[in-house]
């Protein structure tokens, strides 16, 4: 599998091979390593805004920054990608994972050559890395969804959800969490009936979209958890003749303001939180495990810069994790504030 690393500064020359893991002599408070970023795909925007995040904290500090992504938001090209980082000796990684399990042995590999390890965005299993960097409370994304299901639909009827890759760890996590909070008897006359994957691709999600509105005629409301997906469904649904059918999930304000607004909007709102504060704290976290401040156990507490003072929780798997904010609800009345930052 292809995969793309877009190198800056010191990282040139580790790619062509000019200097190995030995010579990234970093003694505290001092920030010259080299810190990874792996993404789950290319031309994802959400993407690229967590990597400008990770990019600008590394290099205010004047460590080294790379930042690599796959042309696919599959877990091969991802380990492509890792199995390189490690080889070049890098002091940190940070990956945002395709694959709840599949980068385990890959990530265990790179903790055991004294790399930092740490997942943000997707996790994979709690003992192939050193703590999760969560972009809010995976109970809270699952809890506001579906309350947003319940108000779109009325409370009854069908609904559906396009999400991105079915390995993808953080999709699972909210999907699973999903159907925890349907159980409870406000949710009893909704009717989910079908879960289907775009896989973070504009094509593949209005294919997905198309097949939904076509296979479940009574279809309310699809439930979209992923940027690209919801973009996507936005556009298939803009360009029906006639359809009652909404949408709601995770967006970015920028791809989605001519779907909010208005009578007709596709989708009344949506939520997301802030990637780039996310890459910003994915960034000191990695800054912080480098320097020794944290290993990623429970009640450590870390600076991360003008975000304030953080610490590192358990999650109710016993994992590790920092939870970065609460989610941000964007509707026709405050797009217009968020649509030009990402
Ligand atoms: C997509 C990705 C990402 C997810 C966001 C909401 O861009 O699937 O992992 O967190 O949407």
């Amino acid at each position: 599998m292809k995969s793309r690393i877009i190198a800056f500064g010191l990282i040139v020359m580790l790619l062509t091979g000019c200097t190995d893991s030995g010579e990234a002599a970093v003694t505290v408070d001092d920030f010259s390593g080299v810190y990874a970023f792996v993404s789950k795909s290319e031309g994802n925007a959400y993407n690229d805004r967590m990597a400008q995040g990770f990019q600008e904290v590394i290099e205010e500090v004047g460590g080294n920054c790379v930042i690599c992504s796959p042309e696919e938001a599959i877990a091969e090209a991802q380990i492509e990608i890792l199995q390189d980082l490690i080889s070049q000796g890098v002091d940190s990684i940070a990956v945002a994972a395709n694959d709840e399990d599949a980068l385990n042995s890959v990530l265990l590999e790179a903790m055991e050559e004294g790399i930092c390890v740490s997942t943000v965005d997707s996790d994979v299993n709690a003992s192939a890395r050193q703590v999760f960097v969560n972009q809010a409370d995976t109970g809270e994304v699952a809890r506001t969804l579906m309350e947003a299901v319940y108000e779109i639909t009325g409370g009854s009827g069908q609904w559906a959800i396009l999400s991105a890759s079915s390995q993808a760890t953080n999709q699972n996590a909210w999907i699973r969490a999903m159907r925890s909070v349907m159980e409870e008897e406000t949710y009893q006359d909704l009717r989910l009936v079908d879960i289907v994957y775009g896989n973070d691709e504009t094509e593949a999600s209005k294919e997905k979209t198309e097949e939904l509105l076509e296979n479940y005629p009574d279809l309310k409301v699809i439930c979209v958890p992923t940027t690209m997906g919801l973009a996507a469904a936005a556009e298939v649904l803009a360009g029906q003749e006639s359809t009652d059918v909404k949408i709601i999930g995770l967006g970015l304000p920028s791809t989605m303001s001519t779907y909010v607004r208005g009578d007709e909007a596709v989708c009344p709102y949506f939520y997301l939180w802030n990637p780039i504060e996310l890459g910003r704290m994915s960034a000191y976290v990695s800054l912080a495990l480098k320097e020794g401040t944290i290993t990623g156990a429970e009640g450590e507490i870390f600076g991360a810069g003008d975000m304030g003072s953080f610490q590192i929780q358990a999650n109710e798997d016993e994992a590790t994790e920092v939870v970065v904010a609460p989610l941000i609800r964007f509707d026709a009345e405050n797009i217009g504030e968020w649509e030009t930052l990402f």
